[in-house]
């Protein structure tokens, strides 16, 4: 198994924490959120948190194992099948009709139970459900908990005699999301403070609109950017990343209409021709009002890019609205890119990325400082003055099982306050990519909107 640290990070991917502002049901505002049912959706993943929390455990002490309803139910199925510990089942509420169980399964009076929790809190969820297992006779000696929200559950239940197993705590995770670059020091500072109890005041930063973005841009490829957005009520741009000409103008008339711009790794193309690639793909661009992003992800130094960008067979000045380029040259290296808009790559979506925190504060500098720069690439918030581009976004998945990362609309909209999403395989390989590219373009929308 992987480390504890990389295991996290996976779950993370899934979306089970949230930062921002978040009333709790007691009334109270909360810098964070938790919601670990995603991990169930991930079958190699809940097999191997079963795994994890079954090592902490003295197994020999336990006859059965049950989870509290709902979200802990799969996590005790699953660590049943690995442990085969018997698993029985607790009701949220009695049957109104039969026998009028609590508990289900097979089990004997003075049996000793594992109760599995998600997430703890104040605890009293749990010392409702322990006596109702009790009143069956069962004993719970221990609970094993995913992650303690550190707000006084353990130490409470733990006064009352029963042992508590954690896997995560709050503050572990925050310090493994900040060495990852996923939260500044203003939000731990105030996930600190909230877990101390104080009352954590937010200043209410919210996300700019197209509409005020419009005012702050300057550079021409940004403003058209945004005015497509609007125009079209569309923040999707396709990967494009197929390998023939024919592909590439199919999936470009398909996926038109709903699209800002079409992104092109346009090396990838076997049998690229100027002529009968690069002319009907601007036509199309016309027709559909969308622009050409390419994404060739320069890396070099100026005199090699402007080379790269002008000659060659691609001639890429000629045709591409806007390109991606690294910053790894030096602010001087992306002088060449006249003409055209430069979506700098400040942070990768795969896994290992180099692209560490140090790194992205760095590009960031040049990004922010340098003319020819409209936007950035990145999996974290950026100054709201740059346009924020996000890929690895995919409705289905949350992985391609070679490093890719990815994350739902909501996510990038509402947490990273992303302009703009990029959707590759979620839409060319879906068995409609124009039916698939409406639902991101929908799905992308009513992301935006709800993140204003
Ligand atoms: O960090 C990055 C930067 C980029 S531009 N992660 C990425 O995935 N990309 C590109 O986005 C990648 O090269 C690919 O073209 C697209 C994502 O495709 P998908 O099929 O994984 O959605």
């Amino acid at each position: 198994m992987e480390s504890k640290k990389e295991f996290f990070l996976e779950c993370y991917q899934l979306g089970i924490i949230k930062f921002g502002k978040f009333t709790l049901k007691s009334g109270i505002e909360s810098p964070f959120y938790v919601d670990l049912r995603p991990l169930a959706s991930d079958p190699r993943i809940l097999k191997h948190l079963a795994n994890y929390l079954l090592e902490m455990l003295p197994l020999d002490n336990f006859d059965v194992i049950c989870g509290v309803p709902y979200a802990a139910l799969p996590m005790a199925t699953a660590m049943s099948l690995e442990s085969y510990l018997p698993l029985i089942i607790k009701r949220k509420e009695a049957k109104a009709y039969g026998t009028k169980k609590l508990i289900e399964g097979i089990y004997t009076k003075g049996q000793n139970c594992l109760l599995v929790e998600d997430v703890i809190t104040s605890g009293k969820s749990l010392l409702e459900t322990i006596p109702e297992i009790e009143n069956e006779g069962i004993s719970v000696s221990d609970i094993v908990v995913v992650l303690d929200r550190q707000q006084g559950g353990k130490e409470l239940l733990e006064s009352k005699g029963y042992r508590v197993h954690t896997l995560f705590t709050i503050s572990e995770v925050c310090t493994i999301l900040k060495d990852e670059g996923h939260l500044d020091d203003e939000e731990v500072s105030r996930i600190s403070d909230f877990l101390a109890g104080n009352a954590v005041k937010f200043e209410d930063k919210k996300r700019l609109s197209y509409e005020q973005k419009l005012e702050y841009a300057d550079h021409s490829v940004a403003k058209k950017l945004l005015e497509i957005a609007l125009q079209k009520k569309s923040n999707l741009i396709v990967s494009a990343d197929v390998i023939t000409t024919a592909e590439l103008l199919d999936l470009a008339e398909k996926v038109g209409p709903h699209i800002v711009a079409l992104k092109t790794h346009i090396d990838i193309i076997t049998d690229f021709d100027s002529d009968s690639t690069i002319l009907p793909l601007k036509d199309l661009a016309a027709k559909h009002n969308f622009l050409l992003m390419e994404d060739r992800k320069f890396a070099d130094i100026g005199n090699t890019q402007e080379l790269q960008f002008s000659y060659g067979i691609y001639k890429i000045s000629n045709w591409a609205d806007f390109v991606t380029a690294q910053v790894i040259g030096g602010y001087d290296s992306l002088d060449c890119f006249r003409n055209v808009g430069v979506v700098a790559i400040l942070g990768m979506s795969s896994k290992g990325t180099l692209t560490d925190k140090n790194y992205q504060e760095e590009a960031l500098k040049v990004a922010q400082s340098h003319p020819n720069v409209i936007g950035g690439v990145s999996q974290k918030q950026i100054p709201d003055e740059l346009l924020l581009f996000t890929p690895g976004v995919n409705l289905a998945d949350s992985g391609d099982g070679k490093g890719q990362q990815y994350n739902t609309p909501e996510h990038v909209f509402s947490n990273l306050h992303t302009d703009f999403m990029i959707v590759g395989r979620g839409i060319y390989k879906a068995p409609d990519a124009e039916k698939s590219a409406l639902n991101y373009k929908i799905a992308g929308w009513n992301a935006y909107e709800t993140s204003l």
